[in-house]
């Protein structure tokens, strides 16, 4: 401890200012006042004059209807009724209510609050009376308070029940607002679709499985009859595949089978791009916007599948075009998120361009058609050489020619399906006319291989 420190605490003591202190000492004032800060902390007396002087009692002058209440230093002044001191006994004592909503209610500043509680040592549990009021009839003064309680009570339980209608009243405004938010948000993007409702069968034993590839639909192409011969618009493309369904579920009834096989891609959709191009980029005649032929291939792939379905299980997969590369995949998807809780449903998203179907000795491939060449006759063997192995009756079945051809080679046989769309403008400058709308759908035997294949001609 320095020289000087003891000298300062003995002139602190003796009721000196740091600043007198200071000068006392020959001293910077900060210097000194840190020190006397840091001692008085230590002592665990008062920092910060403001609470010690408030600490001091306040005085009280009665002027009978009102008081005067001044602090120690008479640096503040606070006039009061005695009716507004009553009230406040009443609300602080009696009604227990905070400070701070004892201020707002009778609209006092909280230190002279603070002052008036000091001044008349006012407790929350202090009798919600003046001290004169206590020289005449306390009983009266009972009976007063117990009325004036059942009253807040009453006041109170009102209040209550008004709040809590009102946090009803909020609630079912919020519901109401939710519900007319999801209906508004379910008109606006609903579509009309009836799930088709066909008995479904039961689980056959019969070694059988129908393959329904409607390859090439080139869903929203634009054909005009007098430029190509034949119309062919969204509606039409929608009506043909339609048609193959229902003659493929019709023709159904009369077979047990295990399994169906749905592939789908393989240009279903006319154009890729939002300018109506190929997924490489070629222009094409189309019939809707991009959107709208998502949305209706959609639906018409759910209707499918759902038809399908009650046939027997169906397996589902995406075989990409070159006119629907990512809108077949993105259809897929939705297949997928559509049918997840469906049983009888398998989707397969692997965006892989080739696809294998393995069942009893037959092992069918699938792939667009556009790519291979002549490598795909020697794509199985390597891609699947233990099914390849396992199995005798091997096809590839592609899309792409829009006509019916087989090639068979090195143990597979090769084979492009007609389709159901028509002939554009291009194609029949080009000269590729004359092929039949029909699409192939194929029944396979476990044993037996390929034994029939149906022909869904459309018009
Ligand atoms: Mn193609």
């Amino acid at each position: 401890m320095a020289d000087w420190h003891e000298r300062a605490i003995q002139m602190h003591r003796d009721g000196l200012g740091a600043h007198k202190i200071s000068a006392e000492l020959g001293l910077p004032f900060a210097t000194v006042n840190s020190f006397l800060y840091r001692w008085r902390k230590q002592q665990q007396q008062y920092v910060g004059e403001r609470k010690g002087q408030e600490e001091r009692k306040p005085v009280v002058e009665d002027h009978g209807d009102y008081y005067v209440i001044k602090n120690a230093f008479g640096t503040r002044k606070v006039t009061i009724t005695k009716a507004t001191l009553r009230v406040l006994k009443q609300l602080y004592c009696e009604q227990k209510l905070t400070i701070n909503q004892v201020c707002r209610e009778l609209d006092i500043a909280r230190p002279d609050f603070v002052l008036v509680k000091t001044a008349f040592g006012i407790t929350k549990d202090d009798v919600p009376y003046l001290d004169e009021d206590l020289q005449g009839d306390i009983d009266a003064l009972v009976d007063e308070s117990i009325q004036r309680k059942k009253q807040q009570y009453f006041i109170k339980l009102q209040q209550r029940e008004i709040d809590l209608a009102l946090k009803e009243l909020a609630q079912y405004r919020r519901q109401d607002y939710f519900l007319e938010k999801i209906h508004r948000l379910v008109t606006e993007h609903e579509w009309d679709y009836e799930r088709p409702k066909v008995p479904r069968r039961p689980t056959a034993k019969s070694g059988l499985m129908l393959e329904v590839p409607i390859v090439d639909l080139h869903l929203a192409k634009l054909a005009w009859a007098p430029e190509t011969g034949e119309n062919y618009d969204i509606k039409i493309a929608e009506k043909r595949f339609m048609d193959v369904i229902c003659d493929i579920v019709e023709r159904a009834q009369h077979y047990e089978f295990e399994q169906v096989v749905f592939p789908i891609g393989n240009d279903f959709f006319n154009y890729d791009s939002v300018d109506g191009a190929t997924t490489k980029g070629t222009p094409q005649d189309n019939d809707s916007r991009w959107a709208k032929m998502f949305l209706k291939g959609r639906e018409l792939l759910i209707t499918a599948v759902d038809l399908l379905s009650q046939i027997a299980p169906v397996k589902v997969f995406q075989i990409p075009g070159n006119h629907d590369y990512q809108a077949s995949w993105y259809a897929i998807v939705c297949l997928h998120d559509w049918f997840r809780n469906d049983e009888n449903v398998t989707v397969d998203i692997s965006p892989k361009s080739r696809k294998y179907v393995e069942f009893g000795k037959c092992l069918i491939g699938f792939t667009h058609g556009d790519k291979e060449k002549k490598r795909i006759f020697g794509n199985m063997q390597v891609e699947v050489p233990e099914v390849w192995g396992r199995t005798l009756y091997r096809e590839w079945h592609t899309g792409h020619l829009h006509s019916e051809r087989v090639k068979e080679e090195h143990g597979v046989k090769v084979r492009s399906l007609s389709s159901v769309t028509a002939t554009d403008a291009w194609h029949y400058v080009s000269g590729y006319v004359g092929a039949i709308a029909v699409s192939q759908s194929f029944v396979w035997d476990k044993d037996k291989g390929l034994r029939e294949i149906w022909y869904s001609t459309v018009t």
